[in-house]
Formats: structure tokens, sequence, C-alpha cells
């Protein structure tokens, strides 16, 4: 990557990064405002740069990494959501008013238990847990965060896959009116995304529902987005609408955008790099300009969970 020296430095990029600066502030002004917010509005009421509303009950996990926890500023001001834009902080910007209440997720395809579930309905049978984990974007950098989460498999063992069930498909919602940058075709909307069965059940994949013990904020896929800390980031599908049972490998957006950038599996792997930049690295968001990058581990880290579900699978072709 490029350092620039301050003399390339343009002056609209340092109002740029005044701007920035101001908004973290709002944002820790907002926390303070969130005290109040906390004891009055509905769950996941829109309140702009304010935290959201405390979620009970979170039991803890014992995948839950011990390293430290991004801020929280980092992990609501840099985000990939590209229905509101593809710039870091145009989710941030663009997501503050869009509805993600009331919502509802349809489970369709190979399982008994099909239907429309209102979101609250959908996530009670579950137990909510705390799992810090380690989040690799495939555009080499990092972050750690505090979901709060349901297990995945739970939730699919509850819904009675049938045995034609090979594959789990997932949805974002479509609707150009609240997002923006679904009115351009920067991807095939709306986002989807799979999972093999044996990974959707694996425990390490949750659905998150939260962070730092909050509401989910809309920018990182409020009310309800998945989570396979194992895989590149964007497979974490954001603001789902749709579970499907299939058979068939499902399609997914990345993968139609650029099969030979992004595949089908998208496992973190440091030795198989993207055609365009390696992915041996990576940076920690928030640990500064001028830290060094640090050595991206096989599967993220979670090998040991993870490892035998490619058993005898050449993950070189299969990435
Ligand atoms: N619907 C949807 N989900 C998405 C994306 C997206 O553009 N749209 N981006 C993905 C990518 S590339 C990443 S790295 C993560 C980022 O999640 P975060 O913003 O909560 O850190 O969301 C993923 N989920
Ligand atoms: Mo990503």
């Amino acid at each position: 990557m490029l350092i620039k020296k301050p003399a390339d430095i343009r002056p609209s990029e340092i109002t740029s990064k005044d701007n920035y600066l101001n908004r973290r502030d709002f944002i820790r002004a907002g926390s303070i405002a969130g005290a109040a917010t906390m004891a009055g509005p509905a769950l996941g009421a829109i309140v702009p740069d304010a935290r959201r509303e405390k979620i009970g009950d979170i039991g803890t996990s014992i995948f839950s990494s011990d390293e430290a926890p991004n801020d929280y500023e980092d992990v609501v001001t840099y985000n990939n959501y590209y229905e509101f834009g593809t710039g870091k902080q145009d989710p941030y910007e663009n997501a503050q008013e869009f509805r993600s209440r009331p919502w509802s997720i349809t489970v369709d395809g190979e399982a008994a238990k099909t239907g429309t579930y209102h979101f609250e309905d959908f996530i009670k049978p579950f137990d909510l847990e705390e799992r810090i984990y380690r989040m690799r974007c495939v555009e080499a950098w990092s972050m750690v965060i505090p979901w709060v989460g349901i297990s995945l498999a739970d939730v699919i063992k509850h819904l009675q896959p049938t045995s034609k069930a090979r594959y789990v498909a997932f949805e974002t919602l479509h609707d150009p009116s609240q997002m923006p940058g679904q009115r351009r075709r920067s991807l095939a909307w709306p986002y989807r995304e799979g999972l093999t069965i044996a990974e959707a059940t694996n425990p390490l994949a949750i659905f998150a529902v939260g962070i730092y013990g909050e509401v989910l904020p809309n920018q990182n896929g409020a009310p309800i987005r998945l989570i396979v800390p194992w895989k590149y980031g964007f497979k974490g599908i954001k603001s789902i609408v749709r579970m499907s049972f299939v058979e068939k490998r499902p399609q997914t957006s990345w993968n139609m955008a650029a099969p030979n950038e992004y595949g089908f599996f998208a496992n973190v792997n440091p030795e198989v790099n993207h055609p365009r930049w390696s992915q041996a690295r990576e940076r920690r968001i928030g640990s500064g300009l001028f830290a060094s990058k640090q050595p991206t581990l096989m599967f993220n880290g979670y090998g040991e969970q993870v490892a035998h579900l490619y058993d005898g699978i050449d993950l070189r072709r299969n990435f």
C-alpha cells in the first residue's frame, strides 16, 4: 500500500478526515444520550448515532476469542453493506433510517417447519450468547467483534430439514426504495449467500442479532445476519428475509459477480491469494495507519473446529 507524504494530501482529504473525526465524537456523545434511549422506545427504534437498546439474558460462549474487541466506533462506522453504498462509511451514513422492525423471515424448501415468521418469534426459542469472534474481510482487514447471537445449528434442528436438504441459502431484503445501492447494479440483488448443511450446523455459525450486548445497528445487518467466522466476511449476509433448504448448491452474489475471485466456500486461507492481492496478512482496523500487518491464520484461526469439514477437498480449487 502507498503511504502518502503530507505534501501529497489534497485539502479535500483533510476536510473529509475532519468530518470523520467529528462524527466519531458525535457517536461518543450519543452513547451518553443512549441512557435515555434504553428506558424509552421499542426494540430497534431508530436512534441515529446513539447506542442501541440493551439485550437481556445473554450467556457466554466457549468459542469466544480472548483478543481485545475493536472499539464500538470502528464496528459501526467501517462497514461493507453495498445496499447502502460501496464506501466504508456509506452504510453508517445511509442506513440510519432503514426500517429493520417490524421484520419477517420466510423459511422455505426442504424442511418440515416452513413458513413466514415474525423476527421476534423466529429467535424466541433459542438461547442468546455473546460470541467474541475474529472477523476477516476478503479485502485483507480484520476486526474483533462481540456479537450477540443464536446458534444456527439450533435453528436448523428446530426447522427440521428433510434428507434432501444439502445446502442452506439466504437472501437479504430487496427494497430499492430504502436501499439506495440497489438502484445501481453494483451486485445482483438481492444479496445471496449459502452454506452446506455441514457448515451451517457447525457450532461456530450463528445468526447475530446484536453487538456489545445491544441491538444490532442497521449498518451491521439489523435485525438478523449471518456470522461464519472461519470464512471471509462476505459470507456474513445481512438483514436476512429468506432462508431456503435446497438440494443444489445455491448461487451467491459475490460468486455471480466475479467467479474467478470469489468462490462458494470462501474459507479464510492465507495460502490462496485473491487474484489481485495477497491473503497472507491482514490489517486490524483501529490499530493505526502505521501498525504492522499481522499474519492471517488458516480458517481465521478456527481450524480446530472446522478443518474436518474439508477433509479430502482441494482448497485451492474449492476456494
Ligand atoms: N446484504 C449484504 N450483506 C453483507 C455485505 C453486503 O454488501 N450486503 N457485505 C459483506 C462483507 S464483504 C463483509 S466484510 C461483512 C461486513 O460486516 P460488518 O459491516 O458488520 O463488519 O458483511 C457482509 N454482508
Ligand atoms: Mo468483506
